[in-house]
């Protein structure tokens, strides 16, 4: 035990944050929490600020997917409200982000006054975060205060989801009571339930003789890809990944075949999926995304669903059945088992790149990006077609592919970097983003450039909403042509070029690689109508649906 005990509930959430293993909290000041600011400037915290609110919680998000806990500190509704698209987004993609907002004082909201940034009445704001948190408490008690605070970092951990504090500014320097721990931990499963379901499901496996994981995101949410990979090499099995699951295993791994998306995946890879006699799918909740808008063909008899807190089998169910206890036992049932080879060609490349006058692909310039990809480099995407792009891209170890596949706002990239390379300061981050969504939060590049850090980004200009243009096209697509690559004038240091050649982006991705010291924007011109071919095969399946019911 230290020698000061924090006793006061601004610190008491701080040092707890710190313990949970928060090393930096993201954030813009209002007046309504700058004695919590003032106060977080004093521990080992470090505050990061940003050019907007909702990038302070993408950051939170991005960094929360790498250290296991993310947090953000903002003022009463300007600031609050300004989180709530990128909370529900941490929320529908299981990522335990701590808000933290400031509020009139206790005894200022006594009389009801009609104070700045007020919307309606005092609790509405919290009842907002209610809807997008798995807890929220309003530190107004100083006898409860400690506990609301325990309580709501033990469910972000719990359920991997955000929480919502709310910290009236006449609170932060009240003494608060020590209170009893409360019994918490994980739940166990049923062990008998837990023994019969491994049982029947290695007693299939053994009787299978194409059988194939698919493993989801929340492996990587729950901290469960080493024993993904310890089951994955006693039994042999191959396995595909869900787009939001991308990286759970390193997609360099020999048992490794690919995003699997139904009828967004290569043709090859559908055809090993949806012929394999036995998938187990584990932690892989089933949304349109990762079932390529339902075309995914799952047939129950022939599928185990290990989903976080249950087994199904066939059209039976195991209730009270985790993940993580599945997993183990399930590894130390099965018969080990060699790897089959891996199949041949895995990995996209562009061969001959750069051609001399050849424009700019997304398909081939994933393929050199897959050549340029180190272990060190964690891949940040946005939603747009660099997202389907990326299935693409074979990042070497797990864990390095971040993006709001799932969610899919936009925004997403530029900040959520920020906050994984804070996490991860041996690491550098290929950022990934369109036009359309660069427009929103590019901004947060001065952060990048402020704190030194040197991702490089790729800014695929299609001139427009080219994801909305495949499904429909008109002018509300168009967007405000940018000179991208001349941004580091205004948010520099940084690096800018603009390529719309094989030749020119070749140049500039060498020195963008070369340059370890600050930000590197690759501004790349595509025509108009380029697309992924994941993109193509999805706007042809969208086309024959159209065609065949329309
Ligand atoms: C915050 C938000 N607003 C709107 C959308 C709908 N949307 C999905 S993709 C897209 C276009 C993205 O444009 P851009 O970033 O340029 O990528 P591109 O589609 O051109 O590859 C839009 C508007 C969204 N997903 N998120
Ligand atoms: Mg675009």
């Amino acid at each position: 035990m230290s020698a000061v005990e924090p006793n006061t509930i601004g610190q008491y959430l701080l040092r707890r944050l710190h313990e949970a293993g928060v090393g930096h909290i993201f954030g813009i000041p209002g007046d309504y929490v700058l004695g919590f600011f003032e106060l977080l400037e004093q521990g080992p915290i470090r505050h990061v600020g940003t050019t907007r609110e909702d990038t302070a919680a993408f950051a939170a998000d991005g960094y929360a997917r790498c250290q296991g806990i993310g947090a953000l500190a903002v003022t009463y509704g300007v600031g609050a409200l300004s989180v709530v698209n990128a909370i529900a987004g941490a929320y529908a993609e299981s990522s335990p982000v701590v808000v933290i907002s400031g509020a009139p004082g206790v005894r200022e909201q006594q009389a009801d006054p009609l104070l700045h940034h007020r919307f309606g009445p005092f609790n509405f704001q919290r009842e907002i975060f209610e809807r997008i948190t798995c807890a929220t408490a309003v530190l107004d008690d100083p006898v409860i205060a400690f506990r609301q605070i325990d309580r709501a970092l033990a469910a972000a951990r719990r359920h991997c989801k955000p929480v919502y504090l709310e910290i009236p500014r006449d609170q932060v320097l009240c003494r608060g009571h020590v209170m009893p721990e409360e019994a918490g931990g994980m739940p166990a499963s049923d062990p008998d339930a837990l023994a019969e379901a491994v049982a029947e499901a290695a007693a299939l496996l053994m009787a299978a003789s194409s059988p194939l994981i698919i493993a989801g995101m929340e492996l990587h949410r729950r901290g469960l890809q080493q024993a993904l990979v310890d089951l994955v090499e006693r039994a042999g099995l191959p396995v595909a990944a869900t787009l939001t699951g991308k990286s759970v295993l390193a997609e360099r791994h020999p048992a490794y075949l690919g995003v699997y998306e139904g009828a967004m995946s290569s043709e090859d890879l559908c055809a090993r999926v949806e012929q394999a006699d036995l998938l187990i799918m584990l932690g892989a909740p089933l949304n349109d995304i990762d079932t390529g808008i339902y075309t995914a063909r799952f047939d129950a008899r022939r599928m185990v669903r290990a989903a976080q807190d249950e087994v199904t089998i066939h059209y039976h169910r195991y209730p009270a059945v985790y993940l993580r206890d599945f997993l183990a036992a399930l590894t130390t049932a099965v018969q080990p088992r060699p790897l089959p080879p891996p199949p041949a060609p895995v990995i996209a490349t562009a061969r001959d790149f750069p051609a001399a006058g050849r424009p700019i692909t997304l398909e081939r310039l994933i393929g050199r990006l897959n050549q340029a990809l180190t272990p060190d480099m964690i891949v940040v995407s946005d939603t747009g077609d660099c997202l389907f792009a990326a299935l693409d891209l074979r990042v070497h170890d797990r864990g390095e592919f971040l993006a709001s596949a799932f969610y899919t706002t936009m925004g997403f990239a530029v900040p959520a970097a920020l906050g994984a390379q804070i996490a991860r300061p041996d690491h550098r981050a290929l950022i990934l983003v369109g036009d359309g969504a660069f427009q929103m939060t590019g901004t947060e590049l001065s952060t990048h450039a402020s704190l030194g850090l040197a991702p490089i980004v790729i800014v695929f200009d299609n001139r427009g909403y080219s994801t909305e243009r495949c499904i429909l096209d008109g002018p509300f697509n168009d967007i405000a042509p940018w000179r991208y690559d001349r941004l580091g004038e205004v948010f520099g240091p940084m690096q800018g070029y603009r390529a719309a050649d094989e030749e020119a982006f070749e140049t500039a991705l060498v020195k963008a690689l070369a340059n370890r010291e600050q930000p590197s924007l690759i501004h790349v011109r595509l025509a108009p109508n380029d697309a992924s071919s994941a993109m193509r095969r999805l706007a042809g399946y969208l086309r024959s649906r159209v065609k065949n019911h329309g």
